[in-house]
């Protein structure tokens, strides 16, 4: 596919999948990784957890000015690195590009998030709870009906970062909200444009999850809309 084919939202690629689970001899990896980074982090890590907010703790990111917090073990990041570059090809679409990974956590007590897509429109993630996602905890997301609108569309990805709930209500006859519970270790594909978001965790742990981030675009002077950083230089581009 094209570059430009990845930039419209699309109702079929929206939701989350149930793809599979963690295959055994792998699990040590993702579970020494997360006590590895959280030893690294230090006092960082209960601070972060201890702001009530949802929060990334990212190991790799490919775009360099992401924030991350490499592991201090590189014999496991490389270990890591090539794992989640299989999975990538293993679990998502042909054709995606792994942009980052690393851990997203869901403190108690945190604030619920706004309903969002991330980054862009061709924005797509492997997700992998590492401890529970209830329904106290869990991410929930939106699917969207075939016949929704181009305009309702073109609506939400102009401002993915925040997309208007009411609106989109009044934009189609029906949608659906979903919410995903499960078992650690479960690998869970969130399809391109997924508009979802982070609720208040209202259980009594904290919910970790591990995530693998991924695009489509490769070059992204194609993109229209307006967004972060990576495609900021973009829009100046394709409106030239
Ligand atoms: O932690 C969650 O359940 C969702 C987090 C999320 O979507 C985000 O921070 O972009
Ligand atoms: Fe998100």
């Amino acid at each position: 596919m094209h570059d430009r084919d990845y930039v419209k939202l699309q109702p079929a690629q929206m939701g989350f999948r149930y793809v599979g689970s963690v295959p055994a001899d792998a699990r040590p990896l993702l579970t020494r990784a997360y006590e590895s980074l959280k030893r690294d982090m230090g006092p960082k890590w209960d601070a972060q957890i201890a702001a009530g907010e949802i929060c990334w703790m990212n190991v790799w990111q490919e775009d360099e000015e992401g924030d991350v917090m490499e592991l201090s073990d590189k014999a496991l990041a490389r270990e890591l690195h090539a794992w989640c570059a299989r999975a990538a090809g293993e679990f998502a679409e042909k054709g995606a590009i792994m942009d980052g990974y690393g851990f997203v956590v869901n403190p108690v007590g945190s604030k619920p998030q706004a309903w969002h897509v991330d980054y862009t429109t061709d924005a797509a993630a492997i997700w992998i709870p590492l401890t529970q996602f209830t329904d106290r905890n869990a991410t929930q997301f939106i699917t969207l009906p075939e016949t929704t609108p181009e305009d309702v569309l073109e609506k939400v990805a102009s401002n993915v970062d925040e997309v208007d709930f009411a609106a989109l209500a009044r934009g189609v006859d029906h949608f659906q909200v979903h919410q995903i519970v499960a078992r650690p270790m479960s690998v869970l594909y969130m399809g391109r444009g997924t508009i979802h978001r982070g609720i208040s965790n209202t259980g009594d742990d904290n919910r970790i999850s591990f995530y693998v981030s991924l695009h489509f675009i490769r070059d992204y002077s194609v993109y229209p809309y307006a967004a972060d950083e990576r495609s900021e230089k973009a829009v100046v581009n394709f409106n030239d």
